[in-house]
């Protein structure tokens, strides 16, 4: 990795204006709130998305970048309200199964705003999903790749994708709430290029609770859809800019990737995150740094040769 420009940590809004040259991009989204089985938090919310690009920028450029937030807990007291950037608040049940809200995605735009303001939303060029809320012996989502992720089995580690996508998914940019039930209410969705969609609150097969996780997007990655400056859907990867990443990593909050610290880790825990830094023809590739350089394989070999060339 090159020397970090900016490295930003806490759910917030920053402008930073870069001069032009090459840069890498990298958005972790945020993991989703923990829901109570009977007023224990057992099983955690779903982690966060990672997503990396290099860009080469001619000239000099604002943006603006937003850390999507945890999802809050849930609490018998109060809703679990959603983590910032497009986290879904968490349903609320009769006694003891409060859900977990979304996590935010975390992202970075050309036209600043509100989080939710639609044109800002519209601009973004590169986005993290956030996994969605846990609830009731179930664990939430993790962040989603191209399509988002829901979960299939009540108290394991499973999944499989959901009907949220490219160009399906609540709303651009926001997950949608949990819904109210008297036994097992459903978690918050989470935020991402599209946020997840809720699932219903349930009477048992209680996995069915939890809401899908949001979807990530990079202009120029293969498989995403850009929306053009009016929200429609173009059929192409490139953001309605023509601002287009090389060197493209996706993963979903399942994978292993580098950790903001430069560790790495298995999805993303807690807020968000974003950094910068001055691209030097190095990526970090956990699939590589899992063995000693001199077991590098071929594969690896080739990776660092094309990003040095
Ligand atoms: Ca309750
Ligand atoms: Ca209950």
């Amino acid at each position: 990795m090159g020397k970090t420009v900016l490295m930003i940590k806490v759910p917030s809004v920053n402008s930073v204006t870069l001069d032009p040259g090459k840069y890498q991009f990298e958005c972790w989204g945020a993991q989703g709130g923990t829901g109570l089985t009977n007023n224990v938090k057992l099983y955690e919310g779903g982690r966060g998305a990672y997503v990396s690009g290099v860009i080469d920028l001619k000239d000099k450029t604002e943006l603006y970048l937003f850390v999507g937030g945890r999802g809050e807990d849930g609490d018998t007291s109060k809703r679990a309200i959603g983590g910032f950037n497009g986290g879904g608040n968490g349903g609320i049940d009769e006694d003891n199964e409060d859900a977990g809200s979304g996590g935010g995605s975390s992202d970075i735009r050309l036209v600043n705003g509100k989080w939710n303001d639609r044109n800002s939303i519209l601009s973004r060029i590169i986005v993290a999903a956030g996994g969605s809320g846990s609830v009731d012996n179930s664990y939430g989502a993790p962040g989603g790749s191209l399509s988002g992720l829901k979960v299939t089995s009540t108290s394991k580690p499973e999944y499989s994708y959901s009907t949220t996508n490219q160009t399906n998914g609540y709303l651009l940019g926001i997950g949608q709430s949990g819904k109210d039930h008297q036994s097992t209410p459903s978690s918050g969705a989470g935020g991402g290029y599209y946020g997840g969609i809720a699932a219903e609150g349930v009477i048992d097969s209680l996995y069915l609770a939890v809401s899908s996780s949001g979807t990530s997007f990079v202009s120029g990655y293969e498989g995403c859809n850009a929306v053009d400056e009016y929200g429609k859907h173009t059929n192409s990867p490139i953001h309605y800019s023509n601002i287009v990443f090389e060197h493209i990593v996706m993963k979903d909050g399942r994978e292993i990737f580098p950790s903001p610290s430069g560790k790495k880790e298995m999805g993303h825990q807690g807020n968000g995150a974003i950094r910068i830094s001055f691209y030097n023809g190095i990526i970090y590739q956990p699939s590589c740094v899992r063995h000693n350089l001199p077991v590098l394989s071929f594969a690896c070999l080739q990776v660092i040769i094309i990003f040095l060339s």
